[in-house]
């Protein structure tokens, strides 16, 4: 999974790495003080700026630079008993090969120059960092500006559904072929794992075999499922189901829908419609990782013309790129939920933005 990502990110890493000049034996650092009571104090908590000018006068020459316009910005990093040097110059090739790398992966164009400025930022300035490593130092500054953009606050699927009256009604959104019916199979799984009921109710009225599919997953998985005729009211399928619910008992309800919507005035009038009709407590919008950047088109498209709370990324098990995942938080400003993994009921995995990213940065040994 984001293979080919992880691997673009980690030559950046290196390339970045032998960017960074490590000062002499001789130059003079300071070492973080042990307090008493053994925890670490950072000398800049009490007397930064003398070191950080300390440094600049070290260094030949780079005082004239600076204040001719900033065009050598420099941060001095002292990193346990040694010193790096970041020049912007330096890390400019680096940071430049990074944005490709992020472009390459399909990552947004705005969220990949966020990331990047991100590094800059965390990198050169007049800032000190204390780290064991130039490699921690480097990893920290990715890892932060990558969290930075995936990391959206809003919904968390599971304490919504325990918190919320029920039954819970929660409507799949997304064109077709993306992995909403299977996904949907698969929170009914995961509910059932978790000690909740659902029924499930197929409101892609649209599609032949629509009724087939669904009712398929609901036996293997032992639910209820409503369907109407082929051509029907996606609405009144998802209101019926929630008759049902109500009458016996059941937690939540899955809404299907059908993803052949060509205009975002159908998807709105569709949409508007289950929302007067039913009153939906979440709107979850699907599309597939492998997508890449027209997922994210997509995702920004259907959240303007419908707001959703929440995405789930499918068939990341076959995505090397990676670049949805970075981007379609960002870029909806709403969070990812889960990641289709594969083709089982199980593969569904709860979305963590922290550990994605890690999971991004774990190559390096
Ligand atoms: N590898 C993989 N395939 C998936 C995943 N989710 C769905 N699929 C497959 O994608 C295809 C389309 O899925 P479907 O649920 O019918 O999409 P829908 O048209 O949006 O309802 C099916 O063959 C699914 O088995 C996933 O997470 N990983
Ligand atoms: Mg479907």
């Amino acid at each position: 999974m984001f293979d080919g990502l992880k691997d673009r990110l980690n030559d950046f890493r290196e390339e970045a790495d032998e960017a960074v000049e490590e000062v002499g034996e001789d130059q003079e650092t300071e070492e973080p003080r042990e307090r008493s009571d053994g925890t670490r104090q950072e000398p800049e908590e009490q007397d930064g700026d003398a070191e950080i000018e300390e440094g600049d006068g070290e260094d030949d020459g780079e005082g004239d630079e600076e204040e001719e316009g900033g065009l050598r910005a420099k941060a001095k990093t002292l990193v346990g008993e040694r010193a790096f040097i970041i020049e912007e110059d330096d890390l400019e090739a680096p940071l430049q090969d990074l944005e490709m790398a992020l472009l390459a992966s399909d990552v947004e164009v705005d969220v990949a120059d966020e990331v990047v400025e991100g590094v800059r930022e965390s990198l050169v300035g007049e800032k000190k960092h204390w780290r064991d490593s130039k490699n921690e130092l480097i990893d920290d500054a990715l890892r932060e500006a990558l969290v930075d953009v995936v990391d959206v606050d809003g919904l968390d699927f599971d304490s919504y559904v325990r918190d919320t009256d029920k039954p819970v009604v929660v409507v799949f959104t997304g064109v077709n072929g993306v992995g909403k019916t299977t996904t949907i199979a698969k929170v009914a799984k995961r509910l059932e794992d978790d000690g909740f009921s659902s029924v499930l109710a197929n409101g892609d009225t649209y599609r032949a075999g629509a009724n087939q599919q669904l009712s398929e997953h609901a036996d293997a998985l032992g639910k209820k499922v409503i369907t109407h005729e082929q051509g029907g009211d996606p609405a009144a399928v998802i209101y019926d189901a929630v008759e049902y619910a109500e009458a016996n008992g059941v937690d939540v309800v899955l809404g299907d829908t059908a993803g052949r919507l060509h205009t975002s005035d159908d998807l709105m009038n569709q949409l508007a419609k289950i929302d007067r009709v039913v009153d939906p407590d979440l709107t979850v919008f699907v599309d597939e990782s492998v997508a890449g950047q027209d997922a994210t088109n997509r995702a920004r498209e259907f959240n303007d013309a419908a707001e959703f709370d929440g995405v789930v990324l499918t068939k990341a098990d076959a995505d090397s790129a990676g670049g949805a995942a970075v981007s379609v938080a960002r870029v909806t400003g709403k969070p990812i939920v889960f990641l289709g993994t594969g083709q089982g009921y199980d593969d569904l995995r709860e979305f963590d933005a922290e550990g994605f990213v890690d999971e991004l940065l774990e190559q390096r040994e």
